[in-house]
């Protein structure tokens, strides 16, 4: 069969390849349809007629991923395939549809399915029924069925992801990911333009924060990969895709001490030539963890601090303290590691003077780069149902959710008491003699090296 698979456009420049895409990809040419991907992020540095796209590669199934603010641009696309051809079956994938299926199919009658959480395995059973339209025997969709909306079981994750071939970098332009100036402007990689990939080492996360949905996405188990396939695929990205810059979208890289040290020692044997990055939570980062990464070649690390008001981080039940946060810095610094974190603004229950202690604490912690985003309920996690409860939601319109907005009613604020306060964030971050005397070192240094 043939499978378009889309990636819409998004609010905010995308960093890398649609990873998630990519795997759906690679499984279902490992299962022998013809795949076509289109990143319509790429249309910022390029024109991507979407009908004509359509109209040239004629899908039997297109396949769109979604997150909250770019669930408008995916519909779109659905919407123009199903014009043209009314037989095209039309799948929505990703976090957003995987929250709000109902609504979304109710709302929508030019999708059919919505594929929830992870999916390579779903949309392949999908695929294998579309002739049969025996779709209740497929676990883990939502779909259509003349007038009704049929919401089958979930499907339980897989088991071992080691099982899923390596994403179809092979499918992507590549050499288009280049990494953009938010980098540049901090003077960390220089001035050479490089590749951005991304990269999964595990899926799944034990932890529970309010307004996150990934383990509602891809489980709450740990399932890691093998290392040294993890080490294959950074050699391929390096060789054949000559990749610079490799982010980890792990959500808690450093979790597993085996695994990340064994990931690390077959890194650093391998002796790539690699800029590396990873997010982790601070209270898995002892002193051990900060030098390993920065043995293997690892160069940033960010970290979701959120608060320094301990009452916060308990309502965001992210399950450490201050001093955590503390330690964890300390021993970054040490191991000489760019460090980059965010602190949340507009928390339920923060008063203007526990915001300004968070934005003290960012200066006071040396860190390198700090972002103050606005907490958004994003939909399918547990702020999302609070905001509903309590009738908090300013709007449903889903192009509102990002970081740079405020959606959700915050006793003693408004909404542009809170932009107000996010900008003076920045502001006072990085107006920090600190923060500019380290910008203009490593720059020196940057440029001394490049001489
Ligand atoms: C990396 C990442 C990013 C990167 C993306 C870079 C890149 N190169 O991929 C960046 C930094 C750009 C980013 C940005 C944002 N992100 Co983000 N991101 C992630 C992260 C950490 C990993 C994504 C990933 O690659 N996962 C691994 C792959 C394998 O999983 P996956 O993408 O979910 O794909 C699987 C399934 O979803 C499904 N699937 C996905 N698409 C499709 C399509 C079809 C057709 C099918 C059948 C199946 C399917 O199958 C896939 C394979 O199993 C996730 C957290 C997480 N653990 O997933 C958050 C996450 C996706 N992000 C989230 C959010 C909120 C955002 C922002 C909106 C934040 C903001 N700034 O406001 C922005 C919006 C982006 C934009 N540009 O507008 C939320 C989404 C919640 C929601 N309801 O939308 C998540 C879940 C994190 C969270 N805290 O809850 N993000
Ligand atoms: S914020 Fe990080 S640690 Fe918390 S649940 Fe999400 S991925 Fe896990």
């Amino acid at each position: 069969m043939k499978v378009m698979l889309v990636h819409p456009t998004e609010k905010l420049r995308r960093l890398g390849q649609p990873l998630g895409l990519s795997y759906i990809a690679s499984y279902l040419e490992s299962v022998g349809h013809k795949i076509k991907i289109l990143d319509l992020m790429l249309s910022s540095t390029k024109s991507i007629d979407i009908s004509k796209e359509i109209k040239q590669f004629d899908p039997d199934v297109i396949g769109v991923t979604s997150m909250t603010p770019s669930i408008y641009s995916a519909l779109k696309v659905l919407d123009i395939a199903k014009k043209i051809n009314p037989n095209c079956l039309t799948v929505l994938g990703g976090p957003h549809p995987t929250a709000m299926d109902v609504e979304t199919l109710k709302e929508n009658s030019f999708v059919d399915v919505v594929v929830r959480g992870e999916g390579e395995i779903t949309i392949s059973n999908l695929l294998d029924k579309k002739i049969s339209k025996q779709f209740s025997e497929v676990k883990g969709i939502t779909y259509r069925q003349e007038n009704r909306i049929i919401r089958n079981d979930d499907r339980p994750f897989i088991e071992n992801i080691d099982d899923l071939p390596m994403p179809a970098y092979h499918l992507l332009p590549m050499k288009e990911y280049t990494i953009y100036n938010r980098i540049n402007f901090i003077g960390l990689y220089g001035k050479e333009e490089k590749i951005y990939s991304s990269i999964s080492a595990s899926r799944g996360c034990p932890y529970n924060c309010i307004f996150c949905e990934c383990n509602r996405m891809l489980g709450k188990k740990l399932r890691n990969r093998n290392p040294e396939k993890i080490v294959e695929e950074i050699k391929i990205l390096k060789e054949k895709y000559n990749v610079g810059v490799l982010g980890f979208v792990d959500d808690t890289f450093t979790i597993n001490k085996k695994h990340f040290f064994e990931i690390c020692n077959l890194i650093k044997k391998e002796n790539i030539d690699i800029l590396l990055e990873c997010s982790t939570r601070v209270d898995t980062f002892d002193k051990e963890t900060a030098n390993r990464l920065k043995d293997a070649g690892f160069c940033v690390v960010f970290f979701g601090f959120e608060s320094a008001n301990q009452s916060s981080l308990d309502f965001l039940q992210k399950g450490f303290n201050v001093e955590d946060q503390k330690t964890a810095v300390k021993n970054a610094r040490r191991a000489d590691l760019f460090i980059e974190g965010n602190f949340m603004i507009g928390i339920p229950g923060e008063n203007k003077s526990m915001i300004n202690r968070s934005i003290s604490f960012s200066k006071k912690l040396d860190i390198d780069q700090a972002s103050f985003p606005i907490l958004v309920p994003f939909p399918g996690t547990q702020l999302y149902d609070y905001a509903e409860k309590n009738n908090l939601l300013l709007t449903k319109d889903w192009s509102q959710y990002y970081w740079d907005n405020s959606v959700m009613k915050i006793k003693g604020f408004t909404q542009n008491d809170l932009k107000n306060i996010k900008t003076k964030a920045y502001i006072n971050f990085y107006s920090n003699p600190k923060f500019i005397y380290k910008y203009f070192k490593r720059n020196v240094k940057n440029i001394n090296n490049e001489d």
